[in-house]
Protein backbone atom coordinates (compact mmCIF):
# COMPACT_ATOMS: atom_id res chain seq x y z
CA UNK A 1 0.00 0.00 0.00
CA UNK A 2 2.87 2.34 0.84
CA UNK A 3 4.44 1.39 -2.49
CA UNK A 4 1.22 2.18 -4.36
CA UNK A 5 0.97 5.53 -2.59
CA UNK A 6 4.57 6.26 -3.61
CA UNK A 7 3.75 5.46 -7.25
CA UNK A 8 0.75 7.79 -7.14
CA UNK A 9 2.87 10.56 -5.61
CA UNK A 10 5.56 9.98 -8.25
CA UNK A 11 2.93 10.26 -11.01
CA UNK A 12 1.71 13.53 -9.49
CA UNK A 13 5.27 14.92 -9.46
CA UNK A 14 5.87 13.86 -13.08
CA UNK A 15 2.54 15.45 -14.09
CA UNK A 16 3.59 18.61 -12.26
CA UNK A 17 6.45 19.39 -14.66
CA UNK A 18 5.07 22.39 -16.61
CA UNK A 19 6.47 22.04 -20.13
CA UNK A 20 4.85 25.27 -21.36
CA UNK A 21 6.87 27.21 -18.80
CA UNK A 22 10.03 25.09 -19.15
CA UNK A 23 10.08 25.19 -22.97
CA UNK A 24 9.32 28.93 -23.04
CA UNK A 25 12.13 29.62 -20.61
CA UNK A 26 14.61 27.46 -22.54
CA UNK A 27 13.65 29.10 -25.84
CA UNK A 28 13.80 32.64 -24.47
CA UNK A 29 10.07 33.29 -24.85
CA UNK A 30 7.77 35.12 -22.46
CA UNK A 31 6.18 33.13 -19.65
CA UNK A 32 2.84 31.82 -21.05
CA UNK A 33 1.17 32.80 -17.78
CA UNK A 34 1.68 36.47 -18.74
CA UNK A 35 -0.22 36.70 -22.07
CA UNK A 36 -3.23 35.38 -24.01
CA UNK A 37 -5.36 33.04 -21.92
CA UNK A 38 -2.53 33.04 -19.31
CA UNK A 39 -2.69 29.25 -19.54
CA UNK A 40 0.53 27.22 -19.38
CA UNK A 41 -0.44 25.03 -22.34
CA UNK A 42 0.44 24.34 -25.97
CA UNK A 43 -2.41 26.46 -27.39
CA UNK A 44 -1.37 29.54 -25.47
CA UNK A 45 2.33 29.07 -26.32
CA UNK A 46 1.22 29.00 -29.98
CA UNK A 47 -0.10 32.56 -29.47
CA UNK A 48 3.54 33.73 -29.47
CA UNK A 49 3.64 32.54 -33.08
CA UNK A 50 6.39 30.05 -32.24
CA UNK A 51 5.05 26.74 -33.59
CA UNK A 52 8.15 24.79 -32.50
CA UNK A 53 7.70 25.90 -28.90
CA UNK A 54 4.00 24.99 -29.03
CA UNK A 55 4.77 21.57 -30.52
CA UNK A 56 7.44 20.88 -27.89
CA UNK A 57 5.00 21.90 -25.14
CA UNK A 58 2.37 19.54 -26.52
CA UNK A 59 4.93 16.76 -26.85
CA UNK A 60 6.35 17.25 -23.35
CA UNK A 61 2.99 17.58 -21.60
CA UNK A 62 1.67 14.48 -23.42
CA UNK A 63 4.87 12.50 -22.85
CA UNK A 64 4.74 13.02 -19.10
CA UNK A 65 1.19 11.61 -18.95
CA UNK A 66 2.33 8.57 -20.90
CA UNK A 67 5.57 8.24 -18.92
CA UNK A 68 3.89 8.32 -15.49
CA UNK A 69 1.78 5.29 -16.40
CA UNK A 70 4.59 3.49 -18.23
CA UNK A 71 6.85 3.93 -15.21
CA UNK A 72 4.22 2.66 -12.76
CA UNK A 73 3.72 -0.47 -14.86
CA UNK A 74 7.50 -0.90 -15.05
CA UNK A 75 8.10 -0.46 -11.32
CA UNK A 76 5.05 -2.50 -10.32
CA UNK A 77 4.45 -5.24 -12.87
CA UNK A 78 0.87 -6.45 -12.67
CA UNK A 79 -0.22 -3.33 -10.80
CA UNK A 80 -3.89 -3.45 -9.79
CA UNK A 81 -6.26 -1.70 -12.24
CA UNK A 82 -7.52 0.63 -9.52
CA UNK A 83 -3.98 1.66 -8.60
CA UNK A 84 -3.14 2.30 -12.25
CA UNK A 85 -6.30 4.40 -12.65
CA UNK A 86 -5.21 6.47 -9.64
CA UNK A 87 -1.73 6.86 -11.19
CA UNK A 88 -3.35 8.17 -14.40
CA UNK A 89 -5.52 10.58 -12.42
CA UNK A 90 -2.53 11.72 -10.33
CA UNK A 91 -0.44 12.58 -13.42
CA UNK A 92 -3.38 14.58 -14.82
CA UNK A 93 -4.01 16.36 -11.51
CA UNK A 94 -0.27 17.14 -11.33
CA UNK A 95 -0.59 19.13 -14.55
CA UNK A 96 -3.68 20.97 -13.28
CA UNK A 97 -2.31 21.70 -9.80
CA UNK A 98 1.49 21.48 -10.07
CA UNK A 99 3.53 21.74 -6.91
CA UNK A 100 6.22 23.51 -8.98
CA UNK A 101 3.93 26.42 -10.01
CA UNK A 102 2.22 27.11 -6.71
CA UNK A 103 -0.58 24.70 -7.71
CA UNK A 104 -1.65 26.95 -10.62
CA UNK A 105 -1.31 24.76 -13.69
CA UNK A 106 -2.87 24.05 -17.04
CA UNK A 107 -6.07 22.55 -18.38
CA UNK A 108 -4.84 19.00 -18.87
CA UNK A 109 -5.62 18.37 -22.53
CA UNK A 110 -2.16 17.27 -23.70
CA UNK A 111 -1.49 15.33 -20.49
CA UNK A 112 -4.82 13.51 -20.85
CA UNK A 113 -3.80 12.61 -24.40
CA UNK A 114 -0.57 11.07 -23.06
CA UNK A 115 -2.58 9.10 -20.53
CA UNK A 116 -4.77 7.78 -23.35
CA UNK A 117 -1.68 6.73 -25.33
CA UNK A 118 -0.55 4.66 -22.34
CA UNK A 119 -3.98 3.08 -21.79
CA UNK A 120 -4.74 2.21 -25.43
CA UNK A 121 -3.03 3.80 -28.44
CA UNK A 122 -6.18 3.46 -30.60
CA UNK A 123 -8.12 5.38 -27.93
CA UNK A 124 -5.61 8.22 -28.18
CA UNK A 125 -5.82 8.18 -31.98
CA UNK A 126 -9.63 8.30 -31.98
CA UNK A 127 -9.71 11.09 -29.38
CA UNK A 128 -6.99 13.13 -31.11
CA UNK A 129 -8.84 12.70 -34.43
CA UNK A 130 -11.98 14.05 -32.74
CA UNK A 131 -9.99 17.04 -31.46
CA UNK A 132 -8.56 17.67 -34.94
CA UNK A 133 -11.91 17.52 -36.73
CA UNK A 134 -13.48 20.07 -34.36
CA UNK A 135 -10.34 22.25 -34.44
CA UNK A 136 -10.27 22.30 -38.26
CA UNK A 137 -13.99 23.07 -38.59
CA UNK A 138 -14.41 25.58 -35.76
CA UNK A 139 -10.83 26.75 -35.10
CA UNK A 140 -11.39 26.80 -31.34
CA UNK A 141 -8.78 24.78 -29.44
CA UNK A 142 -10.89 24.83 -26.28
CA UNK A 143 -14.06 23.59 -28.03
CA UNK A 144 -12.06 20.79 -29.66
CA UNK A 145 -10.67 19.81 -26.24
CA UNK A 146 -14.13 19.80 -24.64
CA UNK A 147 -15.67 17.65 -27.37
CA UNK A 148 -12.67 15.25 -27.29
CA UNK A 149 -12.89 14.99 -23.49
CA UNK A 150 -16.58 14.13 -23.77
CA UNK A 151 -15.97 11.39 -26.31
CA UNK A 152 -12.83 9.80 -24.80
CA UNK A 153 -14.74 7.83 -22.10
CA UNK A 154 -17.41 6.94 -24.67
CA UNK A 155 -14.77 5.52 -27.01
CA UNK A 156 -13.19 3.69 -24.09
CA UNK A 157 -16.44 1.92 -23.21
CA UNK A 158 -17.41 1.15 -26.81
CA UNK A 159 -13.85 0.17 -27.74
CA UNK A 160 -13.73 -2.35 -24.90
CA UNK A 161 -16.68 -4.04 -26.59
CA UNK A 162 -19.08 -2.12 -24.34
CA UNK A 163 -17.45 -3.95 -21.45
CA UNK A 164 -17.59 -1.08 -19.02
CA UNK A 165 -17.07 -3.60 -16.24
CA UNK A 166 -13.79 -4.85 -17.79
CA UNK A 167 -11.78 -1.92 -16.40
CA UNK A 168 -14.30 0.05 -14.36
CA UNK A 169 -11.60 1.92 -12.45
CA UNK A 170 -9.96 3.31 -15.59
CA UNK A 171 -13.39 4.11 -17.05
CA UNK A 172 -14.24 6.09 -13.93
CA UNK A 173 -10.81 7.80 -14.02
CA UNK A 174 -11.45 8.93 -17.61
CA UNK A 175 -14.83 10.36 -16.63
CA UNK A 176 -13.26 12.20 -13.67
CA UNK A 177 -10.48 13.50 -15.96
CA UNK A 178 -13.15 14.69 -18.40
CA UNK A 179 -15.12 16.46 -15.66
CA UNK A 180 -11.97 18.17 -14.32
CA UNK A 181 -11.03 19.16 -17.87
CA UNK A 182 -14.44 20.84 -18.33
CA UNK A 183 -14.09 22.55 -14.94
CA UNK A 184 -10.65 23.93 -15.94
CA UNK A 185 -12.16 25.26 -19.19
CA UNK A 186 -14.98 27.19 -17.49
CA UNK A 187 -13.59 30.57 -18.57
CA UNK A 188 -13.24 29.21 -22.13
CA UNK A 189 -16.84 27.93 -22.03
CA UNK A 190 -18.04 31.38 -20.96
CA UNK A 191 -16.09 32.96 -23.84
CA UNK A 192 -17.45 30.40 -26.32
CA UNK A 193 -21.01 31.19 -25.21
CA UNK A 194 -20.35 34.93 -25.52
CA UNK A 195 -18.61 34.44 -28.87
CA UNK A 196 -15.38 36.03 -27.62
CA UNK A 197 -13.15 32.95 -27.55
CA UNK A 198 -9.95 33.38 -29.58
CA UNK A 199 -9.56 31.18 -32.62
CA UNK A 200 -6.53 29.15 -33.67
CA UNK A 201 -4.58 31.38 -36.04
CA UNK A 202 -6.31 34.53 -34.79
CA UNK A 203 -9.80 36.00 -35.21
CA UNK A 204 -9.44 36.90 -38.89
CA UNK A 205 -12.90 36.41 -40.32
CA UNK A 206 -15.85 37.53 -38.27
O1 LIG B 1 -5.11 28.87 -24.01
O2 LIG B 1 -7.30 28.52 -22.84
P1 LIG B 1 -6.50 28.28 -24.09
O3 LIG B 1 -7.25 28.75 -25.31
O4 LIG B 1 -3.41 24.00 -24.85
O5 LIG B 1 -6.29 26.71 -24.24
C1 LIG B 1 -7.37 25.84 -24.36
C2 LIG B 1 -6.88 24.46 -24.64
C3 LIG B 1 -5.81 24.06 -23.66
O6 LIG B 1 -5.18 22.86 -24.06
C4 LIG B 1 -3.96 22.94 -24.68
C5 LIG B 1 -3.37 21.67 -25.18
C6 LIG B 1 -3.60 21.51 -26.64
C7 LIG B 1 -3.45 20.11 -27.10
C8 LIG B 1 -3.89 19.89 -28.52
C9 LIG B 1 -3.91 18.44 -28.97
C10 LIG B 1 -4.91 17.65 -28.25
C11 LIG B 1 -5.30 16.33 -28.81
C12 LIG B 1 -6.61 15.87 -28.26
C13 LIG B 1 -6.60 15.20 -26.94
C14 LIG B 1 -7.84 15.34 -26.10
C15 LIG B 1 -7.76 14.53 -24.84
C16 LIG B 1 -8.91 14.64 -23.89
C17 LIG B 1 -9.09 13.37 -23.11
C18 LIG B 1 -9.92 13.49 -21.91
C19 LIG B 1 -10.21 12.18 -21.23
O7 LIG B 1 -7.96 23.54 -24.58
Amino acid sequence: LVFTAALILLAYLIGSVPFAVVVSKLMGLQDPRSYGSKNPGATNVLRTGNKTAAALTLLGDAAKGWFAIWLAEKLAPGIAPTALALVALAAFVGHLYPVFLGFKGGKGVATALGVLVAIQPWLAVATAATWLIIAVFFRYSSLASLVAAFFAPVYYVFGSGMAWYAQPAMGVALVVIGVLLFYRHRANIARLVRGTESRIGGNKKK
